[in-house]
């Protein structure tokens, strides 16, 4: 191996670390890698690739280039308040967009088709009545955030038959899906839609979004007697007393959450046992390493050659 660059520095604990170390080590030929720098303001340090870095280490590299995110959201980054003013690239990887649809698609058509009642008659040995079952034409899904992964979803789900809205920042032309934008477009999008599924970043406009103000805009009744909540965003856009008592008073019949406030969500949390949260531990869509890491590499080469890099962050808007 010849390794005639400077490093990269794998900024990122736990067993993930360990995986991404392993397949970074082996697939960078010519950059070392390294797990912390070799000294406070270790100059041979070029490269940052980085989940929830210590806040500071960023900073104290001097000839860092860019950072490249381990993730699609960033705001692990942003809570760094010394985060170095260099490029940030996010991931936008077909890898990680078809795992977000999967699992979008997954909880859409688990709560249309009611798998939560099958699964409790089944646990009481019971056949049970032949539930309600309204076609996808009849159901609208309003993905909040139309992006690289609001955009696959949205496709995905029309293909299956779904009503799709869609809401971001600026308005988006995708054929079969309505589009609505900015704070002024968010009431239409809300009186319209049977299921919000949240794929926004985290972002000081977009905390706490998932409260009591908006769900009690939301669509009245529909084809589950209430909307659905799907939240595979960012714990911090949901208020999660709020969500409950959206629960209790109806304005939601029922929630899938992935991304919780405090990750991983605290065993005492009464989420846990709320029959009406479906909870998964912000599993939606894994970065995995073998999928990510070459084109990460490629574009530290195109970076090093003066070739613009692709995804970066607008440190404008924090996404
Ligand atoms: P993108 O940046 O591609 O898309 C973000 C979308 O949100 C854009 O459509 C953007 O609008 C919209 N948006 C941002 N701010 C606002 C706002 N204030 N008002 C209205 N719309 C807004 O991101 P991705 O689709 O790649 O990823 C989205 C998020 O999904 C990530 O940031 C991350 O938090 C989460 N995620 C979660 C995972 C999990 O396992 N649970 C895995 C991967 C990602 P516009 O298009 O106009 O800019
Ligand atoms: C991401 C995530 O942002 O896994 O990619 O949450």
């Amino acid at each position: 191996m010849t390794q005639t660059k400077g490093a990269i520095l794998l900024a990122m604990k736990g067993e993930m670390g360990d995986s991404w170390h392993a397949f970074l080590n082996s697939a960078s030929k010519d950059r070392p890698v390294v797990r912390a720098p070799v000294e406070h303001g270790d100059p041979s340090i070029d490269y940052a690739v980085a989940w929830a870095p210590e806040p500071g280490l960023l900073a104290s590299l001097p000839n860092l280039k860019a950072i490249f995110s381990v993730g699609a959201g960033v705001d692990h980054l942003f809570r760094d308040p010394d985060l170095p003013n260099v490029p940030i690239v996010r991931v936008v990887a077909e890898d990680l967009t078809n795992r977000m649809s999967e699992y979008v698609v997954w909880r859409v058509l688990d709560h249309h088709r009611q798998g939560d009642r099958y699964r409790r008659q089944q646990t009481q040995r019971l056949w049970g009545e032949d539930l309600d079952q309204p076609v996808a034409a009849d159901v609208t899904v309003g993905i909040l955030g139309l992006g690289a992964l609001g955009q696959d979803a949205a496709r995905k789900l029309r293909a299956l038959g779904f009503q799709v809205a869609g809401w971001s920042r600026s308005p988006k032309t995708m054929e079969g899906v309505q589009s609505f934008a900015g704070e002024n477009g968010l009431d239409d999008f809300l009186k319209i839609s049977d299921m919000i599924v949240c794929l926004l970043p985290l972002t000081d406009e977009t905390r706490h979004i998932l409260s009591l103000p908006l769900f009690e805009k939301l669509k009245k009744g529909g084809p589950f007697g209430a909307p659905v909540l799907i939240n595979a965003g960012r714990g911090g856009q949901q208020v999660e007393e709020d969500i409950v008592t959206a629960l209790d008073r109806r304005l939601l019949s029922a929630a899938s959450l992935d991304v919780f406030n405090g990750e991983p969500l605290s065993p005492d949390s009464p989420l846990w046992l709320d029959e009406r949260i479906f909870i998964t531990p912000h599993a939606a869509a894994t970065s995995v390493a073998s999928a990510i890491v070459p084109g990460m590499l490629e574009q530290m080469d195109r970076h090093d050659a003066g070739e613009p890099l692709k995804n970066l962050v607008d440190r404008s808007r924090n996404y």
